[in-house]
Parts: structure tokens; sequence; C-alpha cells
């Protein structure tokens, strides 16, 4: 059997990252996210990006994978797992996920906008967040910026080929903790609906794929995946 999973920012919330659009947590309940997460943001004010990444940054590299990022990394021992994650942190990784493909880059890789040479330079600490701070230059004069997808941006062709192989090889795709909003990753899952694999969505709010969904589990990420594949034969009928 394979199984894909396509995850969003929901599934580490309960490692202590906050989620993008939760209104009263959400680290964009303060900062516009087209304006701190696009290209154009960055090109306007790169001390503001600059600043509200390396903090995240910071934040990341202090939280732990939690029992949502266990199980999926455990259901390899049943399953052929692949992971689509739309996450910026490595959390899926660290709990054991062998196949991880990440469709908006990593906050724990570094280049130059300009010569995109890659940055392996010290980063300062930033244990609480500041408004602005100076991106590191490169020696070609560029800015330093994190490897990661901006609104406005396209996609690693190489991740995004294998999230689309994954999502058509599967038998089952489990969509978990995004808001299914961004595209084209919130393609994936109309892709698999499209071509009759059956799409289970775990989160405990309604998005615009609920409808859609074959199932959707209201719970957490963290309540519902110990348990899903034991699950599965009932939730599927
Ligand atoms: C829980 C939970 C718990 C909470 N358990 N669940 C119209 C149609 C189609 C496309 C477009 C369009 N207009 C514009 C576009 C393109 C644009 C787009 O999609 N815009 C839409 C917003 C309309 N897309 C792009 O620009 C993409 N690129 C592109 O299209 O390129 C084309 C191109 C080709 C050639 C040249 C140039 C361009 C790029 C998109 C990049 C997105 N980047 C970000 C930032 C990454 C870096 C970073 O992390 O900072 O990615 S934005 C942000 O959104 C981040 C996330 O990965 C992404 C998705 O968010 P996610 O993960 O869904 O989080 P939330 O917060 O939204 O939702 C959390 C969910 O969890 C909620 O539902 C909660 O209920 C739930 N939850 N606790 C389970 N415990
Ligand atoms: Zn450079």
């Amino acid at each position: 059997m394979q199984l894909t999973v396509l995850s969003g920012a929901g599934i580490s919330a309960e490692s202590g990252v906050p989620t993008f659009r939760d209104v009263e947590t959400g680290l964009w309940a303060k900062v516009d996210p087209y304006e701190i997460s696009s290209a154009q943001g960055w090109s306007r004010h790169p001390e503001k990006v600059w600043a509200w990444y390396l903090w995240r940054h910071n934040l990341m590299q202090g939280v732990e994978p939690n029992s949502g990022h266990r199980a999926v990394a455990a259901w390899q021992d049943h399953a052929e797992v692949h992971v689509v994650t739309q996450n910026v942190d490595n959390l899926h990784e660290r709990a054991g996920s062998e196949r991880v493909y990440h469709l908006h880059g990593s906050l724990f890789e570094f280049r130059c906008d300009r010569c995109q040479r890659e940055y392996v330079g010290r980063l300062p600490d930033m244990p609480e967040p500041v408004e602005t701070m100076p991106p590191p230059e490169c020696q070609c004069g560029g800015l330093i910026r994190p490897n990661v997808v901006w609104f406005g941006e396209p996609l690693p062709d190489t991740a995004w080929q294998k999230s689309v192989d994954a999502v058509n090889n599967a038998d089952v795709v489990i969509v978990v903790g995004t808001s299914s909003i961004v595209y084209p990753a919130a393609g994936l899952p109309e892709l698999a609906l499209a071509n009759g694999i059956p799409v289970i969505e775990v989160n405990p709010e309604r998005t615009p794929l609920s409808d859609a969904a074959t199932v959707t589990v209201r719970e957490s990420a963290a309540g519902a995946l110990p348990t899903l594949l034991q699950r599965l034969p009932s939730l599927l009928g």
C-alpha cells in the first residue's frame, strides 16, 4: 500500500510552531502574509523580512516532532509512505520519515538572492522577535535570504515532480494541517480526487477541501494520526 501525506503548518502546531492563518495565534495575526512572504516584500524591505525569518529559524531549532509527525514515520513499517510538506521545518525528517518532499523549501538553508550561492556563515541568535535586522551580504553584493518559496516564486522542480508522482501513485492521500488555500500545493488533493484516489482530511477546522474530501477527520494531527492507520478500513468503508 502507498500512503501519501500532504502536510501543512497545522501538523507542527502541537510542537509549538505557530500556524500562518489561525487568527488568534497565527504568525500572520500581526504581519501581512502576502508582504512578509513574497518576493515583492523582500525587495521592498529585506530587513523586516530577514528579522522575521531569523526569529522563526531560531524558534524552529528549539522544537521537537510531536506524535503526529511520529505516527507518519511509524506508518513506514506498514506501507510505502511519501510525505509532501509545505512546511519549512525539518520535523518530519527528525521524526524518521524517509521520503520527504519540501514544496516550499527549507528554513535551515540560506542563499544569496543574486548569485544563488549557498550561505554557510554564522547566523545571530534571535530568541525574541525584533522589527528589523539587515540581512548578511554575499561577496557579490547580493543579500542572503532563506531558501524558502515565497508568493510569486516557482516551487522547486524536483520536489514538485516527486510530489505529483507520489499523489498519482497513492492508494490514499492524507491531507493534514493545511488551510488548502495556497496553490499549487492545494491542487494536489484535487488531482488525487480526479484520479479516484480517496482523500482523508485531518483538520480541526473546515477548509475549502472539506466538502470534496472523501472523509474529514475533525481532530488535531497529534490526536488523530496515531490511530488513523487502524481506522482506515472503517473510515473508507
Ligand atoms: C491544525 C492544527 C492541528 C491548526 N492539527 N491541523 C489563484 C489561483 C491559484 C494560484 C494563485 C492564485 N493567485 C495567486 C496564486 C499563486 C499563489 C497562491 O496560491 N496564492 C493564494 C493564496 C491565492 N501561489 C504562489 O505564488 C506559489 N508559486 C506559484 O504559484 O508559482 C508560479 C510561478 C511560476 C513561474 C514563475 C513564477 C511563479 C508559491 C506559494 C508559496 C507559499 N509560501 C509560503 C511561505 C513559505 C515560507 C515560510 O514558511 O515562511 O508557504 S506562504 C505559507 O502558506 C507557507 C505555507 O506552506 C503555505 C500554506 O499554509 P498552511 O500550511 O496551509 O498553513 P495555514 O496557517 O494556512 O493553515 C493551518 C491549518 O492547520 C489550518 O487549516 C488549521 O485549522 C489547521 N490546524 N492546528 C491539525 N493541531
Ligand atoms: Zn551572491
